[in-house]
């Protein structure tokens, strides 16, 4: 079993619920030193990993990717939008497929033109399906994806379940970032963790305690953040997200 991999179902089974912050080192938004000041509050205030990568990755990542894993104890997993999004300075990447894409390019093809990179790298891969829910952002418009209307979690569901009888260690369930409306909705969230034997991410438009802690009420194993650390860590060092992740650990306890 891979280390990271290892780390996180370990954590899970202890804590019963992680905290993953996104960072995008995307330069036309901000630079590797932002980058790894984000990383640094986000680990001290308690994040379990930190996840690198955005649809529109601009640039060569390595520098950020190198500044950020050696500046942080905690694993980095590499979330990439492209082929151009796999750097062998990460701990892990997540190697993923947009199921619901109607590109093969993003179902197949770009996986088929990174791997023999990946494998070359010696990265550690985690292999996640990324199923995009409503209104899905950037990342949907990116990958021509057929988004699940936010009023029929079982669309998701039957993804999800094919995801896992294909093999996928993960599912994660987008709604994009900076997604209106409190992040994926948590019929969705509960439909699939129910039914379905893998752990669940989500990420996108969870920007409070309050939709933090509700995704893990409603089973998300993982919940991720992006934009609330790029508006508020720097300013706040990470006092906010401390407790917003105290929340999460708190409903995750209950759980084991
Ligand atoms: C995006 O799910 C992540 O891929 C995080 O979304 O930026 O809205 O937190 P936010």
């Amino acid at each position: 079993m891979g280390r990271v991999w290892n780390y996180i179902t370990e954590k899970l089974n202890k804590e019963g619920a992680l905290h993953f912050s996104l960072i995008d080192p995307d330069p036309l938004k901000m630079g590797v030193e932002s980058c790894v000041k984000i990383a640094r509050f986000a680990e001290s205030a308690g994040t379990d990993a930190i996840m690198i990568g955005g649809s529109t990755a601009f640039g060569i990542i390595d520098e950020a990717v190198k500044a950020i894993t050696d500046a942080v104890e905690i694993p980095t997993i590499l979330f990439p939008g492209n082929i151009s999004g796999v750097s062998r300075y990460a701990d892990a990447m997540f190697f993923m497929s947009l199921l619901n894409s109607t590109n093969p390019y993003w179902i197949i093809h770009a996986q088929a033109l990174a791997a023999a990179n990946v494998k070359l790298s010696e990265i550690e891969p985690i292999s996640m399906a990324y199923l995009l829910v409503a209104p899905g952002k950037t990342a949907a418009w990116v990958g021509d994806a057929k988004v699940f209307p936010r009023d029929k979690p079982k669309l998701a569901l039957a993804y999800a379940m094919a995801a896992e009888l294909i093999g996928f260690k993960l599912v994660y369930l987008e709604a994009g970032s900076g997604a209106e409306g409190g992040g994926v909705p948590p019929e969705f969230i509960s439909v699939v963790s129910q039914l379905t034997n893998i752990p669940l991410i989500t990420g996108g438009g969870f920007n409070d305690r309050e939709s933090v802690v509700n995704a893990v009420k409603a089973g998300a194993s993982i919940v991720v953040q992006g934009t609330y650390l790029e508006k508020h860590i720097l300013e706040d060092k990470g006092k906010g997200l401390r407790n917003i992740i105290e929340g999460l650990k708190a409903v995750g306890a209950e759980k084991i």
